[in-house]
């Protein structure tokens, strides 16, 4: 009987363990997952400029897409959030655009990590999950 049961438990186990995803259907007509949210989408510009960030604070919810649209004003500048290792160098000719899954929340520094001044490590600002 209870080896009846056993065998019955590892059908029904190996039953669900393919779980093969059609990668053609979006995410929210997934069978059996049920109705799922497509996460909202954050845009912010960020203006490098006489060695300040501005904005100096974002702010999202966990489970937000963060859009960053980087951009240097006047010298090039470095971009780094070390918790999401994001690191990007941003100069005045090419701005730079990034997404990123706000995962974790918390409050991470963001921060230019050139070292060729010592202006650059002024240059700091706070990305705040909540
Ligand atoms: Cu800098």
């Amino acid at each position: 009987m209870s080896i009846a049961l056993g065998l019955i438990a590892i059908v029904l186990l190996s039953w669900n363990a393919p779980l093969a995803v059609p990668t053609d259907l979006p995410p929210y007509s997934m069978p059996g997952a049920g109705v799922q949210e497509q996460p909202r989408i954050r845009a912010f510009t960020i203006k490098g400029r006489r060695y300040t960030f501005s904005p100096a604070r974002i702010e999202a919810s966990r489970g937000d897409v963060i859009k960053l649209t980087l951009i240097a004003e006047d010298v090039p500048y470095g971009f780094e959030i070390a918790e999401y290792r994001i690191c990007k160098r941003v100069t005045p000719e090419r701005p730079v655009t990034l997404e990123f899954l706000a995962d974790k929340a918390g409050t991470f520094v963001y921060f230019c990590n050139l070292t060729t001044d010592e202006k650059c490590r002024d240059m700091r600002g706070e990305l705040i999950v909540r």
